[in-house]
């Protein structure tokens, strides 16, 4: 057992704070953590201790640990996460809305006495690297040694974050207790005017791991909108050429939709050299640079990613990254204590399901929760890239918009300009996943990937968006990709995976000024031609490919009105601009297709 040391700051504001959550959660010890391998090791000893964590099979997967999370708490919720503005304005048509008076009232009621008989573990903790100017503080207070283990994955936490933090008030405020694990009593409230979070009830994933999608996200979106930056839910990825050259491509896609793996992508080879390396796979803070370029970094330090469907075939790096030193969160357990999920080689023996029960081959229901995760350190990817660790970040060529569209959306779409790019965005389509609790496979709106991401006003967002554009003199061009779309046999008509490689440089030619590739002018935009990609070595069949490439304006036309719909929904804060465009688009399309 860990003993409580001297509280390790004199900052005052800090102090107080903790002081006052103390009371109110009445915790039997309180833990200043402080980021130490010692630290890790003690800790990571209690929680197996407490049943918390399984050791995994040291010879198979040295210093990796299990984790079962309680089965009402396997995914993000979006119906209890709440923006507390003072206005509901503020928070706008996409976000669930509670004034603070109320939530903080409740959360109170909630946390009261919570964390009796237990430890109250404050961590202090960066997002973004020590020495960046743009790096962010947050201390997050939790009941939970699961989250302490995991953000020491996530962030740079501990010494680091209070030598940074000095005796400033400038820190994010993030409350977090798993309380009773009541399913109807767990809210994930956000102040951005108070910089504060709080979350009760949930002990899963970006629910509880504060610095993640609350404040990295939601936060940091509000201060990005008042200071003139963005926070986006992207991956970042460097590419560099068989000759040499490197860009760099940011893309936004919506929860379990190939952001790590794009982000972690192996070229086919014969493309002749292409490399990629990651630098993020789910977030971005994107601020214009002296030069006019638009420079992004990625904050955290690890990764949190999806399980089900890694695999040595389709994505050889993750599984390196994930040999030893990780977290494996509601995945299935192999007899001689390794980990296993759907999309691995089919195992050998029988499984220890995510709930903990025996699994036979062929069961019907799946070993490992579908938003089954691995918690792994950025400094495992074998395909880190130089640059991920860069303060000042690294000048973006390309955004990706992306989703899983199984009809309409053509392989890939460059924009016309940057109007139609945000236009793409605002608009984007998408299946839902298991990563958030509800129906799969649904189609909902999810702007630039940030539908539950926003911390303010969505038609405000779209406005920034706009106006971004005037502080940059040598913008990113946009993008849409789809590696989604389905035949009429229900099979994916585009490969995927490393393949994605062949949009991807296609998407790099289109947007360096050297660039010579060919696009076909469409009503909505330039998509390449069977003969603009480069398909050496492809195995898929050309006939799915064209496919895959296809726009159908009748299809589109269906697009276009649900687009009318969608703003509708958001309400008057749309900026004109793109109202205008869908009208443009729309009366362009029909006019353009029709047959005299
Ligand atoms: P979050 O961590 O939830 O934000 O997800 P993500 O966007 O990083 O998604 P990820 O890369 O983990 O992929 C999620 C699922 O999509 C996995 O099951 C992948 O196997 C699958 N997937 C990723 N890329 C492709 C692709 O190019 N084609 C197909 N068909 N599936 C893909
Ligand atoms: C996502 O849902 O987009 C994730 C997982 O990256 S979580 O951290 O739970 O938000
Ligand atoms: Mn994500």
């Amino acid at each position: 057992m860990l003993v409580a040391k001297d509280r390790p700051t004199t900052n005052t504001h800090l102090l107080s704070w903790v002081d006052e959550m103390a009371k109110l959660c009445t915790p039997d010890r309180i833990y200043w953590v402080d980021g130490s391998d010692e630290e890790n090791k003690a800790l990571t000893e209690e929680a197996v201790a407490a049943g918390v964590l399984i050791p995994l099979n040291p010879q198979k997967r040295p210093n990796s640990f299990y984790s079962r999370s309680d089965p009402n708490d396997v995914a993000r919720i979006e119906e209890l996460t709440f923006i507390c503005t003072p206005t509901k304005e503020e928070a706008g048509n996409t976000n669930n809305w509670m004034s603070p008076q109320d939530a903080y009232g409740r959360l109170r009621d909630i946390s009261r006495n919570a964390m009796r008989g237990r430890t109250m573990y404050v961590i202090p903790y960066i997002m973004g690297t020590a020495d960046s100017p743009f790096a962010m503080i947050g201390i997050e207070i939790t009941d939970s040694i699961y989250v302490v283990l995991n953000m020491r994955i996530m962030a740079r936490i501990g010494k680091v974050a209070l030598a940074r933090l000095g005796d400033s008030p400038s820190f994010n405020r993030g409350m977090h207790t798993v309380a009773d694990l009541d399913p109807s009593r767990r809210y994930i409230c956000h102040f951005p005017q108070d910089d504060t979070i709080w979350s009760v009830g949930s002990g899963y994933g970006g629910n509880a791991l504060l610095g993640k999608k609350c404040l990295s996200l939601r936060i940091a979106s509000y201060h990005g909108h008042n200071q003139g930056w963005l926070a986006e839910h992207m991956m970042l990825l460097e590419a560099e050429s068989p000759e040499g050259e490197t860009h760099f491509v940011a893309g936004a896609f919506p929860s379990a939709s190939g952001k790590t793996n794009l982000a972690m992508l192996v070229p086919p080879e014969a493309l002749g050299g292409w490399k990629i390396r990651t630098i993020g796979d789910d977030i971005a803070w994107m601020r214009v640079g002296d030069d006019g370029r638009l420079y992004a970094v990625n904050p955290e330090a690890g990764f949190f990613g999806v399980a089900p469907g890694t695999n040595y075939r389709t994505n050889p790096n993750a599984m390196r990254m994930l040999e030893h030193d990780c977290i494996f969160t509601n995945v299935a357990l192999t007899p001689d204590m390794d980990i296993w999920w759907e999309g691995m080689d089919p195992p050998a023996g029988d499984l220890i399901d995510w709930k903990g029960k025996p699994w036979k081959r062929g069961s019907k229901e799946p070993a490992a929760h579908p938003n089954s995760r691995f918690t792994a350190p950025m400094d495992n990817n074998p395909a880190l890239s130089r640059y991920a660790k860069d303060p000042k970040g690294v000048p973006i060529s390309a955004i990706l918009w992306g989703g899983r569209r199984t009809t309409t959306v053509p392989l890939v779409v460059e924009s016309f300009n940057w109007t139609h790019g945000v236009y793409l965005g605002a608009t984007a389509g998408a299946e839902t996943t298991a990563a958030i609790a509800g129906a799969v496979g649904r189609i909902r709106r999810d702007p630039m990937a940030m539908l539950a991401f926003i911390g303010y006003d969505a038609g405000a967002y779209f406005a920034h968006w706009l106006a971004m554009f005037g502080r940059m003199t040598d913008p990113p061009k946009m993008f849409i990709v789809n590696w989604f779309r389905k035949g009429d046999d229900g099979r994916f008509l585009w490969p995927g995976y490393g393949e994605n490689m062949r949009v991807l440089k296609w998407i790099i030619d289109r947007s360096s000024p050297t660039g010579r590739a060919g696009a076909l002018e469409t009503p909505i935009g330039f998509v390449p031609r069977l003969s603009d990609l480069d398909l050496r070595g492809l195995a898929a069949s050309t006939d799915a490919v064209e496919r895959a490439l296809r726009v159908d304006p009748a299809e589109w036309e269906k697009e276009l009105e649900a687009h009318a719909d969608w703003f509708e929904k958001l309400g008057g804060t749309v900026p004109e601009a793109l109202r205008l465009q869908r009208r443009l688009l729309l009366s362009s399309l029909k006019a353009t297709s029709s047959p005299h």
